[in-house]
């Protein structure tokens, strides 16, 4: 039975074993040869930071496919060090995805593989993914994988830290919202006004999502004649970012991306540790990361973190889920610490020990807040599940198990969905959703007591 069935037959997994068994079913369903597809339909080949929470989950069933899922994202890593957004699959027809390999043309950039690739990034969840598939299964075949991998994760924080600090204080900024992985967050509003577009000129091409989803769910034709004009700006330059601070129309620090920065730094300490390498360097940069991201993104007046847009030199105003991101700093300052638990817990984002509703992805008391569109407010599986790592390392367990509860709670009522109503958890996007599934399992292998249990099922 596939995963869709499954769900489709009962209306939602019943119990902890039909819902560990329809994300096992969903991964299973969207593997191909040496990777896991986000979606079949939306998203048909690999994606960077989707492939990354996926192999979390993969370690708890599958371990032998989570290293491969992060091997094969590597083999696509770029001289430079950068490890592309999309990793196209050559079997699918042209039009599988928009934008196709024949918008990205990698192939002419200097460095690029020998297969065709996006030119962008994603957050640099990898590292955290690795440590913590090894320490799921820490045998001698997840070492060898571990030891294999590590120069390569040590290679895209070069990248990040040598060609993406563009102001040399010690963030690395994104160059398109897609960068960001919340692609039309009300955060990029103001930066991607600056981005001259029309939103005529998507007549010219066929989006693929709107065949797949719903049109009022996805971002708008403006935004992707938007989207296009950044990719042709950056693959026009050759994707140098030599050349960026000359003219790119979009140069943001995101406050996820950074701590996914940082925390990558805090694996790569532990991973050099278990490998015998030093973890002193790694450790020396978690310190500077940290340090930068309160420094430059921590916004005292409103008590949380925003995207500094490097045109204006501004704070972006969104008070999107983006500032709660930083809660997975092991060594966030305990000011910063307190601010974001009042964030969370504020009617804005309603983290608490029972949660009303599920962790919107933006400010739920805001007059842009969209329930149905895309990252403009619909609850992400991904996010609360950094958000959730972030509120155990800052020991407030009752809210991380809160959290934990409304997140498996949406996937028992709707199944493995890309992302949910933020009021009444109904399945949106992609009913096959491979982080959905990946990090569910995640969810279901912690504090599996008879309480959690029993509370994930009632809901
Ligand atoms: C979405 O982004 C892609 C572009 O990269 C798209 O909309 O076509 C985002 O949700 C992103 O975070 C995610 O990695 C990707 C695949 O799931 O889809």
């Amino acid at each position: 039975m596939t995963a869709d069935a499954a769900t489709a037959r009962t209306g939602g997994p019943a119990d902890v074993a039909g819902l560990r068994r329809l994300a096992v079913a969903t991964l299973d369903a969207n593997w191909e040869h040496d990777h896991t597809v986000p979606s079949r339909t939306l998203y048909p080949h690999q994606w960077s930071w989707d492939s990354a929470f996926i192999a979390v989950g993969l370690a708890h069933v599958r371990p032998e496919r989570a290293w491969r899922e992060l091997a094969s994202l590597f083999r696509a890593q770029w001289a430079d060090g950068r490890v592309p957004h999309i990793v196209f699959n050559r079997a699918l027809r042209v039009g599988a995805y928009f934008p196709g390999p024949e918008l990205w043309r990698s192939a002419t950039a200097e460095g690029a593989p020998a297969l065709d690739t996006s030119g962008l990034v994603q957050p640099p969840v990898h590292a955290l993914a690795a440590w913590l598939a090894y320490r799921r299964a820490p045998d001698p075949a997840g070492l060898a994988a571990l030891r294999r991998l590590y120069p390569a994760l040590v290679a895209q924080q070069g990248y990040l830290a040598d060609r993406r600090d563009l102001t040399g204080e010690g963030l690395a900024c994104i160059v398109h919202p897609w960068e960001s992985g919340l692609d039309n967050s009300p955060a990029w509003d103001e930066p991607m006004a600056a981005v001259a577009a029309e939103a005529t000129v998507m007549r010219a091409y066929r989006r693929h999502d709107t065949a797949h989803a719903d049109a009022a769910h996805r971002p708008t034709d403006l935004d992707y004649a938007r989207y296009l004009a950044m990719v042709a700006s950056y693959r026009d330059r050759g994707y140098s970012d030599q050349v960026l601070a000359d003219g790119h129309p979009f140069l943001v620090e995101c406050p996820l991306f950074n701590a996914a920065f940082g925390a990558a730094e805090h694996a790569l300490a532990r991973i050099a540790t278990v490998l015998g390498a030093d973890p002193g360097p790694h450790r020396a940069r978690a310190a500077r990361i940290t340090e930068a991201l309160v420094r430059r993104l921590y916004d005292p007046a409103t008590g949380t973190f925003a995207p500094r847009d490097l045109r204006t030199g501004r704070l972006v105003p969104a008070r999107t889920v983006l500032g709660l991101a930083p809660l997975i700093l092991p060594d966030l300052p305990a000011r910063q610490v307190d601010a974001l638990v009042v964030e969370a817990r504020s009617a804005r984002f309603g983290v608490a020990e029972r949660m009303e509703r599920p962790l919107p992805s933006h400010d739920r008391t805001a007059p842009d807040f969209e329930p149905l569109r895309y990252w403009r407010g619909p609850s992400w599986l991904n996010v609360g599940w950094l958000v959730r790592r972030g509120l155990l390392t800052h020991g407030r367990p009752e809210l991380a198990a809160g959290l934990r509860r409304s997140m498996i709670g949406l996937v028992a009522g709707a199944g493995c969905h890309e992302y949910f109503h933020p009021d009444t958890g109904v399945g949106l996007g992609s009913p096959a959703f491979g982080w959905t599934a990946a990090l569910l399992l995640d969810l279901l292998a912690e504090e599996p007591t008879p309480e959690t249990d029993r509370a994930t099922v009632a809901r």
